[in-house]
């Protein structure tokens, strides 16, 4: 029974080193190396090149080592099998670290103070709201956003969420669907997105989005805060945006295009942090031992954990 680790842009060897110390019966093989496509069981993957997972009859679930799942749907030859993501601690924290400190360099404006300590300037600000006069919306309550949600709770900001179906999450205003969208947006300094990228989601941090988030805030202007996926936001709206100040600043982890280009107008926006998709990356210690154990218990009859509906794409 062999396990294929299918990978591209991460290091292979590293994820099938860790998932052979955790596997000692079975074979696993890296894309690249010779196998047996009869013998292969279950593959890990993170953006396998399209069609390698193909022609593998007896596949019995596929593991994306990420959270997010849309680099697999977008393999039109993707074989029929259960579809795995990840939901783990150590990711989930990772994400809330990052949403809570890039609200917090917004609301604290710590961006311009690193550029005025360059200018040796001394430009002290006694305006300064608190994160409890700060209105922040979390789009997406899933796993990542729920637990983002409470941090930033916990911090002071006064937290709303917005997510597909109802949620209910202890001292967060919640609001879904298409419905809760305008009321959301209306009352949102600090727009956190922390949503899948689906048919359903695509392109929707649009001009028109940024339009209906509040102007009246503490911050000066709405904040964009994406984690999520690049193919949720329209970089041109985004720009537009900044420039016309319906947004004030942006901190974006994710783009359409990765690695984001070197001519992109983003890396020189002094009201633009861009960070290089790694507001949570998977690491091999943690993640490994989860899909292993899986496969363990699928094998000793019980249902995989964390399957992903397809027909919604997340
Ligand atoms: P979940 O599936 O747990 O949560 C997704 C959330 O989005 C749910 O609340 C869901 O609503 C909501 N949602 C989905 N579609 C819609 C829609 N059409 N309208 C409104 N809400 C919608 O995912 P996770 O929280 O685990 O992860 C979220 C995303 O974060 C991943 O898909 C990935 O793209 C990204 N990510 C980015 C990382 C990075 O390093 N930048 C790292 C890890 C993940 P409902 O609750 O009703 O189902
Ligand atoms: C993920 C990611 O989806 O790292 O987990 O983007």
């Amino acid at each position: 029974m062999t396990l294929l680790v299918a990978l591209s842009g991460w290091d292979c060897e590293v994820w099938a080193e860790r998932f052979r110390s955790l596997l000692p019966d079975r074979d696993v093989v890296a894309l690249g190396e010779p196998f047996d496509r009869r013998e292969v069981h279950y593959a890990v993957s993170w953006k396998h090149p399209p069609g390698a997972l193909a022609g593998l009859p007896n596949l019995a679930a596929i593991f994306s080592l990420g959270a997010g799942v849309d680099h697999l749907l977008n393999d039109d030859r993707l074989p029929d099998a259960p579809i795995v993501r990840i939901v783990d601690p150590d990711l989930t924290g990772r994400m809330s670290e990052y949403v809570v400190l890039h609200a917090l360099m917004h609301l604290r404006q710590q961006p311009r103070y690193i550029a005025q300590q360059r200018k040796a300037l001394w430009d002290d600000d006694r305006f300064q709201p608190s994160a409890r006069e700060v209105r922040v919306g979390v789009m997406g309550l899933g796993e990542l956003g729920r637990d983002a949600a409470r941090k930033l709770a916990i911090m002071g900001f006064d937290v709303a969420g917005w997510s597909r179906r109802p949620r209910q999450v202890d001292g967060i205003a919640s609001y879904s669907g298409a419905d809760g969208l305008d009321a959301f947006l209306a009352r949102t300094d600090i727009l956190v997105v922390l949503l899948p990228l689906t048919d359903a989601t695509r392109g929707i941090l649009n001009e028109d989005l940024f339009s209906r988030l509040a102007q009246d805030g503490r911050l000066g202007g709405p904040v964009l805060i994406n984690a999520g996926r690049g193919g949720l936001q329209n970089e041109a709206d985004i720009l537009r945006a900044l420039d016309e100040g319906k947004l004030k600043a942006a901190s974006l982890d994710v783009f359409v295009e990765e690695p984001l280009p070197p001519d992109s107008p983003f890396w020189a926006r002094e009201d633009v942090i861009v960070t290089p998709h790694n507001a949570a990356m998977s690491a091999p210690d943690a993640i490994a031992g989860q899909i292993a154990q899986q496969i363990r218990n699928f094998e000793a009859g019980e249902p995989l954990l964390n399957v992903v509906d397809r027909a919604l794409g997340y």
